[in-house]
């Protein structure tokens, strides 16, 4: 019996407060109105930025249904949606791409101008969720609300990929890995024998790495204090491991030593301001490039003595590695069937949807690179 039109009973992981685990909640999903549409979630992966939300760390609307690197079947459609239909693979987008704003239009920039990211409405573009549990509207969060049987997005938030693709390894392409990925091939511009420093040996870091691997770079060394992620780094490009504890003076000295005086590309991908400095400084004064991929805490910030860009460094970061979300995914889904990289080695985990709160303590306690939840 067909579900389109009708209010779907589902069970989702609730966030009620922060720092409190999920509750797995009876909640009601409401049809996707115009423009929207409903997904069957097959698939997701648990990312820093969700524990980010959790912990208070990135503020967005409670109570929430977390969760923004899924993949899953189309259920049903709104009126008017044309780019996708019941039964296609998709996945959802943290960051839309609604293909008519400044930045959609611009040939280089991604960050689409209807995010939900900046100032998180927690809703979906129209200012209302389709989730409800216990009588209360439940908020969205960046879009996609992966942690739940069924989420509704809208139709810049959704990309429809090859309908071969195994949904439980591409959901991850959905955040970590196009993320890291893209921080190096298409934001830092990684060339061909340079060599590179990546802070932060999760998801999202270890994509970094095969991305500066796929661009050619002859150096890649690998920063992390959990040295239990020092062999998968090395699996995936990694050519040096060094751990910040092992050292008496700052890591970024001890970078400047290892490279005649700094790195061509660093990446800070955790997400704190102190890495984030000594990505920075880790990068070559003059012609080094140092990439914020990792999420810094709300309302904290940095103070920079200016001689540190003067003399020639670029400092940037992106979202979503850059990519243009609805144009890039199906084609980055595309190169993982193709071989052209390998996503198997991020899942460390798989475990059934219930199992949430486990999953987030594996991510908090260093065991897991990416848990992929399965619905
Ligand atoms: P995860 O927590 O798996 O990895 C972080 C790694 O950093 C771990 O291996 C830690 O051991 C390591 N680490 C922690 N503290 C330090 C330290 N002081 N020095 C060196 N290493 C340290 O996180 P993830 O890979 O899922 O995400 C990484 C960051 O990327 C995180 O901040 C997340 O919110 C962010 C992110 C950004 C974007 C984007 O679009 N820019 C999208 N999703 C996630
Ligand atoms: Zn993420
Ligand atoms: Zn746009």
């Amino acid at each position: 019996m067909s579900t389109a039109g009708k209010v779907i009973k589902c069970k989702a992981a609730v966030l009620w407060e922060t720092k409190k685990p999920f509750s797995i909640e009876d909640i009601e999903v409401a049809p996707p109105k115009a423009h929207e549409v409903r997904i069957k979630m097959v698939a997701t992966g648990v990312c820093r930025s969700d524990d980010h939300a959790i912990s208070g760390s990135i503020t967005t609307p409670l109570p929430v249904i977390l969760g923004h690197e899924g993949a899953g079947i189309v259920e049903s459609v709104g009126e008017g949606v044309t780019s996708v239909k019941p039964g296609d693979k998709v996945i959802p987008l943290f960051s839309p791409q609604c293909g008519k704003c400044r930045i959609c239009k611009h040939p280089e920039s991604n960050f689409c101008m209807k995010n939900d990211l900046v100032q998180p409405r927690g809703t979906l573009l129209d200012g209302t969720s389709r989730f409800t549990c216990k009588g209360k509207s439940i908020y969205n969060f960046t879009s996609t609300s992966t942690f739940s049987q069924y989420t509704v997005v809208d139709e810049i938030a959704v990309a429809k990929i090859d309908g071969a693709s195994p949904l439980d390894k591409v959901c991850l392409i959905g955040c970590g890995f196009s993320t890291g990925y893209g921080s190096a091939v298409k934001v830092a511009k990684v060339t061909p024998g340079s060599t590179c420093a990546v802070f932060g040996l999760g998801g999202v870091g270890l994509s970094v790495i095969i991305g500066c691997k796929t661009a050619g770079a002859a150096r890649i060394i690998a920063v992390d204090i959990n040295k239990d992620k020092f062999a998968k780094a090395k699996e995936l490009g990694a050519t040096e491991c060094i751990n910040p504890l092992d050292y008496s003076k700052p890591i970024h000295e001890v970078l400047q030593e290892m490279t005649d005086g700094g790195v061509d590309f660093s990446f800070e991908v955790i997400g704190r301001l102190d890495t984030m400095m000594s990505s920075l400084l880790s990068s070559h004064a003059s012609c080094g490039v140092s990439v914020v991929v990792g999420v810094p805490p709300n309302s904290q910030s940095l103070s920079v003595n200016p001689l540190l860009l003067l003399l020639g460094r670029t400092w940037k970061g992106a979202i979503f590695g850059g990519f243009k979300s609805k144009d890039s995914v199906p084609k980055l889904v595309a190169d993982f069937m193709a071989k052209k990289f390998p996503l198997e080695p991020l899942i460390t985990h798989v475990l059934p949807f219930e199992k949430i709160n486990e999953a987030f303590e594996l991510l908090r306690s260093g065991k897991s690179i990416r848990t992929v939840l399965t619905f």
